[in-house]
């Protein structure tokens, strides 16, 4: 495939907060292309990988508990720049601190209740990819990329 991708997931309050439709038109209207979702309920034990990187801070039991506490929408989003571009769309990881205009700082407070996770390099989208997503989950196609792209 020709851009990078990225691992977004809307975590048990945004799914339960009805904040999925608004999180995937943020997306999808700035010309990314949604190639994989698919709605789960994670274990503690598949938080726990999925976070593995924050094992020793304070907040991981507290973390893994919130993201294994209901529905999760997981995503997987392609386009040039995605993971850069779209931590930028998310915003700052404490809502208090986010811009107005990016999902964190206008749909949330609490750091530990942001909403959403977005991959922050492209080798931890490709470790949440696979973490998250079958080959066979990921769809190619076409999309509107020569509208988007020059
Ligand atoms: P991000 O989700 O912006 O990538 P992160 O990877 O540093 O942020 O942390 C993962 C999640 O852990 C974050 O979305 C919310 C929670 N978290 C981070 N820092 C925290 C803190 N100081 N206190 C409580 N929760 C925190
Ligand atoms: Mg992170």
């Amino acid at each position: 495939t020709k851009f990078e991708r990225t691992f977004i997931a809307i975590k048990p309050d945004g799914v339960n907060r009805g904040l999925v439709g608004e999180i995937i038109c943020r997306f999808e209207r700035k010309g990314f292309k949604l190639v994989g979702i698919k709605i789960l309920h994670p274990t503690k034990a598949q938080a726990e990988e999925h976070y593995a990187d924050l094992s020793t801070k304070p907040f991981f039991a507290g973390l893994c508990n919130y993201f294994s506490s209901g529905a999760v929408v997981a995503m997987v989003w392609e386009g040039k720049g995605v993971v850069k571009t779209g931590r930028t769309l998310i915003g700052a990881t404490n809502p208090a601190e986010s811009t107005p205009g990016t999902i964190r700082g206008d749909l949330c407070i609490e750091v530990g209740r942001n909403i959403i996770h977005g991959s922050d390099s492209t080798d931890s989208a490709k470790a949440e990819i696979t973490l998250w997503f079958k080959d066979s989950e990921v769809a190619e196609y076409q999309g509107n990329q020569t509208w988007v792209y020059e």
